[in-house]
C-alpha cells in the first residue's frame, strides 16, 4: 500500500539515535522555544483542553467511554470523629480518549513496530509500553511556537463537512491568507471546526461520523517543514469517510514512521476568534504535562 513507501521514504528511524524517545519534538531546539517565548505579546490565555466531564465527547461505544467519577471516602464515612474532621476523596476512571489528548508514539504502528524499530511485544497490558511510553515527551513537554491554520475559515464555513481532504495546497493557502508561515520546531495547530458538532450542536453522533482531516501526501510536507507536532480539533487529524473501513495512513507514517505525535480533540475555536482578530496566528504555545 502507498502509505508504506511514503513511510519508508519519510522514515526518521535512526534520526536521532537509536534509543530516541521523542521523534519530530527533536525539532523544537532550545533557541527554537527561546525565540518562540518571544512572541508573548498580549500574555492572553488559551484553554485548548476539552474539560474533564460525565457528559463528554464519547458515546460510550466500544471500548471508550466517558469518564466515571466516583466517591471513595465522604463525611458519612467518618461520622461521630473526635476532632470533627470530615474528609471526601475520589477518583476519576477514563479512557484517555475521552477528552483532548496527544497520542504517544506507542499508540500506533504497523506491521509489528512502533517508532524508531520499536517492537509491537514492548507494549503490554500489564506494564504499558517499556519503550516508547508517553511521560518520556510528557517530562520534556511540548512547547514552542505554535502556529494556527484555520482551514475552516479560509473555506468561509464554520466546519468543513466530515470527509474533507486538506491537502498540502490547502495549508498553504492558510498560510499565505493569514500571513503566516510553518517553520522547523513548530507545533502546528489545524482548525476544522469539527468539534462545533460537540460544543455547538451538541451532535455527538455527528461528530464520530468520520470527520475533515490532513490527508495523507500532507506527511511530506510536515516532513519538509520540520514540523514538531500536529493537532486538531477533530479525533484522528486525518482524513475520514464515514463508513469506509478502518485504515489511518497518516497515523501510520507519522506516528510510525517519522515519530510524530498527534493531538487531537483540541478546542480552537477561542484562540482561531482572536488570531482572526488580530491577525496573528504565531504564538507560544506552553508545556503541558
Ligand atoms: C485510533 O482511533 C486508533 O486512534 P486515535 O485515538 O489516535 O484517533
Amino acid at each position: 500500500m502507498e502509505f508504506r513507501e511514503i513511510g519508508k521514504r519519510l522514515s526518521n528511524w535512526g534520526r536521532w539515535g537509536k534509543d530516541d524517545r521523542i521523534g519530530t519534538l527533536n525539532h523544537i531546539t532550545d533557541e527554537r522555544r527561546a525565540a518562540a517565548g518571544k512572541l508573548i505579546k498580549t500574555g492572553k490565555l488559551f484553554e485548548l483542553g476539552l474539560a474533564v466531564q460525565a457528559q463528554g465527547i464519547q458515546r460510550g461505544t466500544g471500548v471508550r467511554s466517558n469518564p466515571l467519577h466516583l466517591m471513595s471516602m465522604t463525611p458519612l464515612d467518618l461520622r461521630g470523629r473526635e476532632d470533627g474532621a470530615i474528609i471526601t476523596d475520589d477518583y476519576i476512571i477514563m479512557p484517555l480518549q475521552s477528552v483532548t489528548q496527544w497520542d504517544g508514539l506507542a499508540h500506533f504502528g504497523y506491521d509489528g513496530f512502533f517508532y524508531n524499530e520499536t517492537p509491537a511485544d514492548t507494549v503490554t497490558t500489564m506494564t504499558g509500553s517499556s519503550v516508547l511510553s508517553i511521560h518520556q515527551i510528557a517530562e520534556k513537554g511540548i512547547a514552542g511556537r505554535g502556529v494556527l491554520l484555520d482551514i475552516a475559515r479560509l473555506k468561509g464555513v464554520d466546519s468543513l463537512e466530515s470527509g474533507t481532504a486538506i491537502t498540502p495546497a490547502d495549508l498553504e493557502a492558510a498560510e499565505k491568507a493569514q500571513g503566516v508561515k510553518v517553520g522547523p520546531g513548530d507545533i502546528l495547530l489545524i482548525r476544522t471546526g469539527w468539534i462545533r458538532h460537540f460544543l455547538i450542536d451538541k451532535a455527538i453522533d455527528k461528530y464520530w461520523a468520520g470527520e475533515p482531516g490532513i490527508e495523507l501526501s500532507c506527511a511530506e510536507w510536515l516532513h519538509a517543514r520540520d514540523v514538531a507536532a500536529v493537532c486538531s480539533d477533530d479525533w484522528a487529524v486525518e482524513v475520514i469517510e464515514h463508513g469506509k473501513p478502518f485504515h489511518l495512513p497518516v497515523h501510520s507514517v507519522l506516528i510510525r514512521d517519522m515519530g510524530m505525535t498527534l493531538g487531537e480533540i483540541f478546542v480552537l475555536e477561542d484562540l482561531a476568534a482572536d488570531c482572526a482578530k488580530d491577525g496573528v496566528y504565531e504564538f507560544f504555545s506552553p508545556r503541558r504535562r
